[in-house]
């Protein structure tokens, strides 16, 4: 076998590596856009995110330009940083490979496909159980795994053969090192790694188009908001990438942990269960006074109590953790998923669930932070007082009850309005949220709080849901108004802003909207 220079098998292996970097992304974006599988891409995201407390994390997402950029920052810079990789392993593959024997294939497996399953396996192991399809938590995690190691041997071989490829040397000629020989292969190599990176390119525009970008963060409020929010409406919050859209005959429910009788559920057992419809609202433990991370429906579905009464929680059983076919976890007291009101629905305003909204089931436990109604479900496990969810770990919380809210809806923020206009009244409008205490009534201040008129609440809805206000407003003199609404809930506790209360477990305080009524 004759001998490479330094340069040339560095150059080769760095040529062969990129390609194969390519490659095995390429596989990895295949896998995620007909399989539904997690790929590294989307679950290094997942991994990272709960060592980074609210804090940074919402200092990051301000740096980056939202959630959104955060997330698409994360994945091209995971499919970057792996092609990087990939070529960097190739040049030391080269330099290595250089003097040794190639025709032995098992070295180049174990380091090039086995090693990095192995490693990847242990960093990646708490989110392997993810898939987009709906597999149950340990199918996913078997398939994820595979995944990786489809990927890494296309990876590996790639390299080796593409290596081989570019240094092999005409029969005839044995003995020498023909450089134009490695020039036109080193240009075919580059054309296969041109094609592959179009590939990429494709089947990342087509996952783009799918991806939650474009309504992640989806808000429900102004002049339009209805007691009953329409789905296509309804606010969205979710952590993913592209969120599941699972396949029935996948999924199904388990419920394990800390009971008698561990079960597993097909969907269609559970839709032969006794049904209830119950309306409630949700917000999300990050929506800002007067954003619109909030939204009402009618649920329809099964009491969570029915399931766990019949698997018998053990003694040490505290709280339900339950888990989303996306690896998003979240808890809550076993006392709370007992109550009647806690369901897993299957329908929401008479539609089958919509995928973004969890289909096929999603949890309902109102009077809790939205992040508690984990969608996509497939398994509830029943455990012990530690248990934790994917955001109580980046350290929200501790306080997850949903505290006594309200919003004015119209007018807008800096309206300016005739005097003249304003003397035949200004109609204001809004909402108001007491969690699962229901609201008694609502009240409005044009003075910034030094006086109160009581409001009309003109959709009480029930104690599980928003109230609709309304008022009728004639000032009669020119000036500036700061306009303040609060509400008092269900129990007599009127609405206040608490000092004390970290805004990691969701920001309390008053609404705020400032009118010019001008001559
Ligand atoms: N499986 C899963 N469930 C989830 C989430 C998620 O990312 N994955 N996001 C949570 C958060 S933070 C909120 S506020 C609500 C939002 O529900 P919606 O999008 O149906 O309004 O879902 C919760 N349930
Ligand atoms: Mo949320």
């Amino acid at each position: 076998m004759h001998e490479l220079s330094r340069s040339k098998a560095a150059f080769c292996g760095l040529l062969a590596g990129l390609v194969a970097g390519i490659a095995m992304t390429l596989v990895m974006l295949l896998l995620a856009w007909k399989l539904r599988i997690a790929t590294p891409l989307v679950i290094l995201g997942d991994r990272l995110s709960v060592f980074i407390s609210p804090k940074p994390f919402f200092w990051i997402m301000g740096r980056v330009g939202g959630y959104n950029h955060l997330k698409q920052l994360g994945v091209a810079s995971s499919g970057f940083g792996q092609i990087v990789v990939g070529a960097i392993g190739g040049l030391i593959y080269g330099l290595v490979i250089r003097k040794r024997d190639r025709s032995r294939i098992w070295p180049t497996l174990l380091v090039f496909a086995v090693l990095p399953l192995l490693v990847s396996a242990i960093l990646l192991w708490p989110v392997l159980g993810t898939h987009y399809g709906g597999l149950p938590v340990d199918a996913a995690r078997a398939v994820t795994l595979l995944g990786l190691g489809l990927s890494f041997l296309v990876f590996e071989r790639t390299l080796v053969l593409g290596f081989d490829f570019l240094t092999a040397t005409p029969q005839r000629r044995a003995s020498t090192e023909f450089s134009p020989q490695v020039g036109r292969r080193a240009f075919l190599m580059g054309i296969l790694g041109l094609v592959l990176a179009g590939g990429v390119t494709a089947i990342a525009r087509k996952l783009f188009r799918i991806a939650t970008f474009s309504y992640d963060g989806t808000q429900y409020k102004g002049a339009g908001v209805q007691p009953i929010t329409p789905n296509e409406q309804f606010y969205c919050v979710t952590k993913n990438v592209i969120d599941p859209r699972v396949n029935e005959g996948l999924w199904h429910l388990e419920v394990t942990g800390l009971v008698q009788n561990p079960r597993t559920y097909r969907l269609q057992d559970l839709k032969a269960m006794t049904m209830v419809d119950q309306e409630t609202t949700l917000m999300c433990i990050s929506n800002g006074l007067d954003a619109g991370l909030m939204s009402n429906a009618i649920w329809r579905g099964i009491p969570m109590a029915d399931l766990l009464q019949s698997a018998g929680p053990l003694d040490g059983a505290a709280k339900v953790k339950l888990h989303g076919v996306d690896n998003y976890a979240d808890t809550f007291p076993l006392e709370k998923a007992m109550d009647p009101t806690t369901l897993i629905v299957f329908k929401m305003n008479g539609q089958t669930l919509p995928h973004r909204h969890g289909f096929p089931a999603r949890v309902i436990v109102p009077g809790y932070f939205g992040e508690k109604h984990v969608k996509w479900l497939t398994r509830i496990e029943v455990a012990g007082a530690d248990a934790k969810g994917f955001y109580e770990r980046q350290g929200w919380g501790p306080d997850f009850i949903v505290p006594t809210r309200s919003r004015i809806d119209v007018p807008d923020h800096e309206s300016w309005i005739k005097v003249t206009d304003a003397r035949h009244g200004i109609p204001l409008k809004g909402v108001a949220f007491g969690g699962d205490r229901g609201i008694s009534r609502v009240e409005m201040s044009f003075d910034d709080g030094e006086s109160w008129d009581d409001a009309a609440i003109h959709y009480p809805g029930t104690k599980l849901t928003w109230s609709l206000w309304s008022h009728d407003w004639r000032p009669d003199e020119s000036g500036d108004y700061t306009l303040v609404v609060r509400a008092t809930d269900g129990e007599g506790q009127v609405q206040e802003f608490e000092e004390d209360r970290p805004f990691t477990s969701g920001i309390t305080g008053f609404h705020k909207v400032m009118v010019h009524i001008f001559e």
